[in-house]
């Protein structure tokens, strides 16, 4: 069994349904085991677009990097993601931030995900549920990357939000 963090953001139709679905599909071939809470963020990259949910999870599989890539892309169209340009409004997205220790770069993926490092929407999320974590190519911790990103005013914890007890019983 692998561990990984993915991070799942919507910014389309009924976001928090949207996440709520995203977890649901992702068992039983992913455990989800714990969830951040969920955060209303400011649009990052393309800045003309709705807010965005985002959440982090971390999550045990037997899918090798691949396919898990491949299951989560599947997940986003299942839901009725439709490509788009770079940063575009989206019902789903799923992104793999780690996966375990590794570090690979192929033409499909790069793990640890290249822009987590700048990111406040995947760094206070991950920070909740994975302070200590190590990244394993800047060898520092997540909670020293979250205090030193940039925009961090941009993301909000948000008040409304599923039990997420339903999805995960290891939640916080
Ligand atoms: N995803 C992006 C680009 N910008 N901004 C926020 N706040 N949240 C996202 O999930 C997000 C983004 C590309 O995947
Ligand atoms: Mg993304
Ligand atoms: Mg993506």
């Amino acid at each position: 069994m692998a561990t990984a963090y993915l991070c799942l953001g919507s910014n389309l139709g009924d976001r928090e349904e949207n996440l709520r679905r995203a977890l649901a599909l992702l068992s039983p071939k992913v455990d989800v085991e714990k969830l951040s809470a969920i955060y209303e963020t400011d649009p990052v990259g393309y800045k003309e677009q709705p807010l965005f949910l985002n959440l982090v999870c971390r999550i045990a599989t037997d899918l090798p990097p691949d396919e898990l890539l491949c299951f989560v892309k599947k997940i986003e169209a299942e839901m009725g993601r439709i490509p788009s340009f770079p940063n575009a409004p989206r019902i789903m997205d799923i992104d793999i931030l780690l996966y375990n220790d590794t570090i690979m770069e192929t033409q499909n993926m790069s793990i640890p995900h290249p822009r987590l490092r700048d990111r406040a929407f995947v760094l206070i999320p991950l920070k909740e549920i994975a302070p200590d974590l190590i990244h394993p190519e800047l060898d520092k911790t997540i909670a020293q990357l979250a205090n030193d990103v940039k925009g961090r005013k941009g993301v909000r914890k948000y008040k409304g939000g599923f039990d997420v007890s339903a999805i995960c019983r290891r939640s916080l």
